[in-house]
């Protein structure tokens, strides 16, 4: 059993989920900036990060970005904020990388083309290779998010061509539909493929997303909760908002016996580079 300290990231917004699904999804920096607050006075220490247009349109568009990050700097300046590479579906890699051009601390990176739901979500080579691109320049750390095993091996493929550079940062989102579920033979075959010292999360989507954190903590993962993937705190019950279901994440946490990591323990942890 690890007792090393956890990092729970919240997914507080995603592009997916709207406020018909749930009055708790968060549109406005304001709101952002709200439910960046509650998550990390539950213990989330990094906020992954999309925006909307304010009837809810995800949008990766620069300005919104640098409204919703300056929101939440002022009310939770030792967030890590972690801006979103992946945007909506069928976004071109422009669109999808403006935030990067407000020098965030942490992105995403996708590293493969995956069904999503009935869409594709498109990451070809070229595509990838842009992105990481743009973040390397700026010296923004990545989190490499794998819907898929091969997305794993397509990040080996990366590091050998010099695109990317470990130590790497693995998200495991299990349980999209049309790409790897969500059940625990599924991350402990994930975890035999990535290099010795890498770091690594699960965001488990829908209903495995707590029972995964479960086991991502008992294994010495971190974790990453939130409405952009999961709305219910429990069968058929709405979360009241991704705070809650980080409240739920540290109360097994303290269960296993795992401190909750502080912002500059995650910062380390993670490898973030200090500015
Ligand atoms: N909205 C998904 C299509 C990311 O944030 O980097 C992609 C996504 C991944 O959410
Ligand atoms: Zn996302």
């Amino acid at each position: 059993m690890s007792t090393d300290p956890l990092i729970i990231t919240a997914a507080i917004c995603g592009a997916e989920v709207t406020r018909e699904m749930s009055p708790a999804v968060p549109y406005t920096a304001e709101e952002l900036a709200g439910e960046a607050a509650r998550c990390f006075a539950e213990g989330a220490r990094v906020i992954h990060l999309h925006v909307r247009r304010p009837d809810g349109t995800p949008t990766q568009d620069r300005e919104v970005f640098r409204e919703a990050i300056e929101a939440i700097g002022r009310q939770v300046p030792e967030a890590i904020i972690q801006v979103s590479t992946g945007g909506a579906v069928g976004m071109t890699v422009e669109e999808r990388t403006q935030p990067l051009e407000l020098n965030p601390e942490f992105c995403t990176l996708s590293t493969g083309t995956v069904n999503f739901g009935d869409d594709v979500f498109m990451n070809s080579f070229p595509m990838i290779e842009a992105i990481a691109d743009k973040a390397r320049q700026r010296g923004i750390r990545m989190e490499m998010e794998i819907f898929d095993a091969g997305f794993v091996d397509n990040v080996l493929l990366l590091v050998k061509k010099g695109v990317l550079e470990p130590p790497l940062h693995f998200d495991f989102v299990l349980g999209v539909p049309g790409g790897m579920t969500g059940t625990v033979d599924r991350l402990d075959f994930l975890l035999t493929t990535i290099p010795e010292g890498s770091t690594w999360m699960v965001a488990g989507v829908g209903r495995f997303e707590l029972p995964l954190a479960r086991e991502a903590i008992a294994r010495g993962g971190q974790v990453r909760v939130g409405l952009e993937d999961n709305l219910f705190i429990s069968k058929g019950v709405l979360a009241q908002g991704s705070w809650e279901l980080v409240k739920a994440v540290a109360g097994y946490a303290a269960e296993a016996g795992r401190p909750l990591a502080t912002p500059e323990q995650a910062r380390e942890i993670l490898a973030i580079p200090t500015r």
